[in-house]
C-alpha cells in the first residue's frame, strides 16, 4: 500500500538558498567546499567527514526528535496491549509497539555519530526542552484507535520517512530504509484490524468512524506547517536531508488515503474535502494550526502523561543501566587479565 513506490524524483533545489558556510581560514574553506560539492552531487555525508557546524546541529535537532518520537509514540499503542481483543492481535500489537522501541534505538545511535551522547538527548526530552510529534499527544479511547493509528498515523510517518531514506546523511538513511520496512507492517496491520471491524456490528464500525473523526486532522498537521510557515524546511531541502515539502507530503497523503477511506467504508470528516480536477489532487480544508502549536510546545492533551511516563521508566530502569554497566567493566577487566 505505502512502498517505495512513493519516492518521486526531487523538485529542483531551492538554488536561492546557499550552503552555510562556517569557513573562517583557507584550509576551512575548503574542506566547505568539499561538503558542497558532495552535496549538489547528491552525494552522502558519513560521521568521520567534516561538515558545517550548522548541518551537524540541524541533524541532532531532527534526528533526536525523530527518536524521541519513536519512544513517546509507544505510549498511545502500549496502553492498549493488556486489553487487545483476541491474542492474535496483542502478538501483533506487541510486536509492532516493540519495532517502535526498535527505531528509536537506531535513531539514537544514528544521532550519537554525530557527537552528541544519548544521555543528553534522554536528559533534554525527560526535562522537557526537546520537541516530540505532536500526534502522540493525544489519547487512545477505543480498540479502533490503535487500528487508525496504524492505519493513518503509521501511514503518514511512512510518507514522510520514505523520502529520508535518500537523506543527505548516511547514517539517518541507512537506518530509515529498515524503520519504512516495519512501518509498512504497522500501517496494512492497522488497515486490516479496521477491515475486520468494518464487517462487524454497528457499534463496531460506529468506534472505527468515531477514531477515524478524531485523528484525521491530527494526522494532517503531523507533516509539520505550512511551507510558508516553516522555517527549517528551505535549509534542510539544499542540504538534502529534507527532499518533500510538508505541504507537498500532506497532500501525498491525502491523496493516497481518499481510496483507502472509500474502501474501509468511513468518512473523513471534512466537508471541503473533493477532488480538485485541474490539480489532480484532492483540495482539503484548514489545518488548526493554533492546536498544533498549543501540542508542540507541550500543552497537548496528554504531554505531562507521556513525559512523566517516560522519565518514570527512565528512572525505575537505572538498575538494568548500572548492571549492564557492572557486568561489561567486568568483562574488560577479565580480558585485559588474560592479555597480560
Ligand atoms: N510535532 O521548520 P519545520 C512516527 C516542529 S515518527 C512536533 O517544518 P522541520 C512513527 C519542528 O521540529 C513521527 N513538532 O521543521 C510512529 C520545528 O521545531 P524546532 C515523527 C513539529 O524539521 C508511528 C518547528 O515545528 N517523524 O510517527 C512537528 O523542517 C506510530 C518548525 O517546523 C519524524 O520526526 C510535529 N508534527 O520539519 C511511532 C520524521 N512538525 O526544531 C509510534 C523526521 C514540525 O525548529 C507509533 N522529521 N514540528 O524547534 C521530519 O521529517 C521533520 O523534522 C518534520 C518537521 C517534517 C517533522
Amino acid at each position: 500500500m505505502y512502498t517505495q513506490s512513493f519516492s518521486v524524483p526531487d523538485g529542483d533545489a531551492p538554488t536561492a538558498v546557499k550552503l552555510v558556510s562556517g569557513a573562517t581560514d583557507n584550509a576551512t574553506q575548503a574542506l566547505q567546499d568539499a561538503f558542497d560539492a558532495r552535496i549538489d552531487a547528491d552525494g552522502r555525508i558519513e560521521p568521520q567527514d567534516w561538515m558545517p557546524d550548522a548541518y551537524r546541529k540541524t541533524l541532532v535537532r531532527q534526528i533526536s526528535q525523530h527518536a524521541h518520537s519513536e519512544i513517546v509514540g509507544m505510549l498511545p499503542e502500549g496502553n492498549w496491549i493488556s486489553r487487545a481483543p483476541s491474542l492474535k492481535r496483542k502478538a501483533i500489537l506487541m510486536a509492532k509497539v516493540q519495532d517502535e522501541a526498535g527505531h528509536g534505538l537506531y535513531l539514537y545511535s544514528a544521532a550519537e555519530t554525530l557527537g552528541t551522547s544519548r544521555d543528553q538527548m534522554l536528559d533534554a526530552l525527560h526535562t522537557g526542552r526537546a520537541k516530540y510529534s505532536s500526534i502522540f499527544t493525544y489519547p487512545t479511547l477505543t480498540w479502533a484507535d490503535v487500528g487508525v493509528i496504524g492505519w493513518l498515523v503509521d501511514g503518514a510517518a511512512i510518507m514522510n520517512q520514505i523520502p529520508l531514506c535518500r537523506c543527505s546523511y548516511g547514517p539517518y538513511a541507512r537506518a530509515m530504509v529498515r524503520v519504512c520496512k516495519e512501518e509498512s507492517f504497522h500501517q496494512r496491520q492497522g488497515y486490516e484490524a479496521l477491515l475486520v471491524m468494518m464487517t462487524g456490528t454497528q457499534e463496531q464500525k460506529d468506534m472505527v468512524q468515531d477514531a477515524v473523526n478524531r485523528w484525521w486532522w491530527k494526522c494532517l498537521a503531523m507533516f509539520g506547517p505550512p511551507d510558508a510557515d516553516s522555517p527549517n524546511s528551505a535549509q534542510g531541502m539544499r542540504w538534502g536531508i529534507k527532499r518533500i515539502s510538508n505541504d507537498d507530503l500532506r497532500q501525498k497523503f491525502v491523496d493516497a488515503t481518499v481510496p483507502q477511506a472509500k474502501v474501509l467504508g468511513v468518512t473523513l470528516p471534512d466537508p471541503d474535502l473533493k477532488w480538485n480536477e485541474e490539480r489532480q489532487h484532492h483540495d482539503y480544508g484548514a489545518i488548526d494550526w493554533d492546536e498544533f502549536w498549543a501540542t508542540v510546545n507541550g500543552n497537548g492533551p496528554c504531554n505531562k502523561e507521556r513525559l512523566n511516563t517516560r522519565v518514570k521508566a527512565w528512572n525505575e530502569g537505572a538498575w538494568v543501566r548500572e548492571a549492564a554497566l557492572a557486568h561489561a567493566r567486568k568483562q574488560q577487566d577479565k580480558q585485559m587479565k588474560e592479555a597480560a
